[in-house]
């Protein structure tokens, strides 16, 4: 990087981590944003060392890409972008966040993605490479990005990596020691546009593997399943439905591993995670820990101490006899469809949000009888409702505001009933992201005990 001139395209997290480490490697760097509304002042406190002139907001142009060596492009930034069109227009040579971070990673990578599970599984796997002992470091998609971390990285450090579908577009050499595709089902079709693309980007986690390498695959997927066989790297299934010849699997409500030898790993009992999709993601972490050489004793201790993740199913109080859980993280219909099926009460559900041009048929037929009222808000309220009504869910109404949102269902819930914030939706639009509206959400339910 060493006096290259580089084009940082996105100034979020990943473009100002990014920016921050290429310039300490002592790159020349350019932050390109599109939001011209941004400060440039403030951008400048963040980026240690760059210049006003620096910084280009709104527009780019082949001008300014004169003498641009190289560009990274932020994950929330499609390939196909009219910007990212330019840039490689012009000749220019465009890597991700995650390349970038990969190639300055001096240890051994454990990478995680899927449609959902993904932060759970992360930082699970993050927790039980923890307890072994190993200098961790967890990040990517789960908020920390890679390019912060990477340069603390050593020959015995292990990075725990969740990796999106946005991030694995701009990959060109990493390579996970071990990897897992947790599950593959509908989601960010606005961005891939075909199930078929979002496949192939999920499935390029393994494209530099080895059969040196390890990736743990969802048996249950059909769509995995039948992936595994074009994969170079040593594939170990996790099944909730069956036992495996080699695997991982469940079995009496036991997490069991067959390799050499059959150890039971954990009764489900003992974990804190509620769920069959929480028990998945569990195995997929023991698999990944077992297959990098974590002793199971230490596995085991760890699942067993494990508590949910923020906004995913959370348990936020119980007030006047009805309990809140805030499944913010619930961004999708597959999500969603998980947080009712772990209700066992009554629900008033809060949905709604950023279109991803998503399908909603299956999440409303899987409600069991069991929302009593939903409360639809955002962009997707009345595309959510039109599906309602071919599903033949009438118990819906509509929300202009959140505040309005949390009132009605707080006014319909009764002692013994549950109020679940799990949207199926994206927050943008409403939110800068669903962490933003998952705390709103849990600062309700606080004031509702002042
Ligand atoms: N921008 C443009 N042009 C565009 C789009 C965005 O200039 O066409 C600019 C925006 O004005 C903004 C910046 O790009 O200033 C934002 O960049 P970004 O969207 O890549 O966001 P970051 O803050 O860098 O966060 C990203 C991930 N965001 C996305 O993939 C959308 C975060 O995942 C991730 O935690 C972070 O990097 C650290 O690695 C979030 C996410 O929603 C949680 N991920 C999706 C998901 O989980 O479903 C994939």
């Amino acid at each position: 990087m060493n006096d290259k001139c580089v084009l940082v395209y996105g100034a979020g997290k990943s473009g100002i981590a990014a920016a921050n480490l290429l310039i300490s490697h002592n790159a020349h760097v350019i932050i390109f944003d599109a939001n011209e509304s941004l400060d440039k002042s403030e951008l400048m406190t963040k980026v240690s060392g760059i210049s006003k002139e620096d910084i280009i907001l709104g527009t780019l142009s082949d001008a300014d890409l004169k003498n641009i060596d190289l560009a990274l492009l932020s994950p929330g930034i499609s390939v196909e972008d009219k910007y990212a069109v330019l840039i490689k227009n012009n000749g220019i040579k465009i890597i991700g966040e995650i390349e970038l971070g990969f190639y300055f990673e001096k240890g051994r990578v454990l990478a995680i993605t899927g449609t959902n599970g993904k932060t759970t599984t992360t930082t699970l796997l993050g927790e039980i490479i923890k307890h072994a002992g190993y200098d961790t470091h967890v990040v990517g998609n789960i908020g920390n990005p890679y390019t912060l971390e990477c340069d603390l990285t050593s020959d015995e450090s292990v990075t725990v990596l969740e990796i999106s579908s946005f991030q694995l577009e701009t990959i060109e050499t990493f390579c996970p020691k071990v990897s897992a595709v947790l599950n593959i089902t509908p989601d960010h079709l606005n961005r891939h546009h075909t199930m078929d693309n979002y496949k192939a980007a999920k499935m390029r986690i393994a494209e530099n593997q080895s059969p040196d390498d390890h990736i743990v695959l969802n048996y249950e997927d059909e769509y995995l399943n039948e992936a595994a066989k074009d994969i170079k790297a040593n594939v170990f299934f996790f099944s909730s439905k069956r036992e495996l010849d080699r695997g991982i699997y469940l079995k009496d409500g036991k997490i069991i591993i067959k390799d050499k030898d059959l150890i039971e790993l954990v009764d489900t009992n003992e974990l804190k995670i509620i769920g069959e999709h929480n028990h998945e993601n569990a195995m997929a972490a023991a698999a990944m820990a077992y297959l990098y050489g974590v002793d199971t004793d230490v596995i085991a201790s760890a699942l067993r101490s494990f508590t949910a993740v923020e906004h995913r199913i959370e348990y936020v109080d119980t007030v006047r006899g009805v309990r809140y859980y805030n499944d913010s993280k619930g961004t999708n219909p597959d999500a969603a469809i998980k947080a009712i099926k772990a209700m066992k009460w009554p629900t008033c559900l809060i949905a709604g949000g950023y279109d991803k041009d998503s399908d909603y048929t299956e999440w409303i037929n899987s409600f069991d009888g069991k929302v009593k009222k939903m409360v639809l808000i955002g962009q997707t309220a009345q595309k959510i409702a039109h599906t309602c009504d071919e599903c033949g869910f009438k118990d819906y109404v509509f929300a202009d505001t959140y505040d309005e949102a949390l009132k009605i269902c707080t006014k319909e819930a009764k002692d013994g009933d549950a109020v679940l914030l799990s949207p199926a939706c994206a927050s943008w639009g409403m939110f800068d992201n669903f962490e933003q509206r998952g705390d709103m959400f849990k600062s309700y339910v606080k004031s509702l005990k002042e």
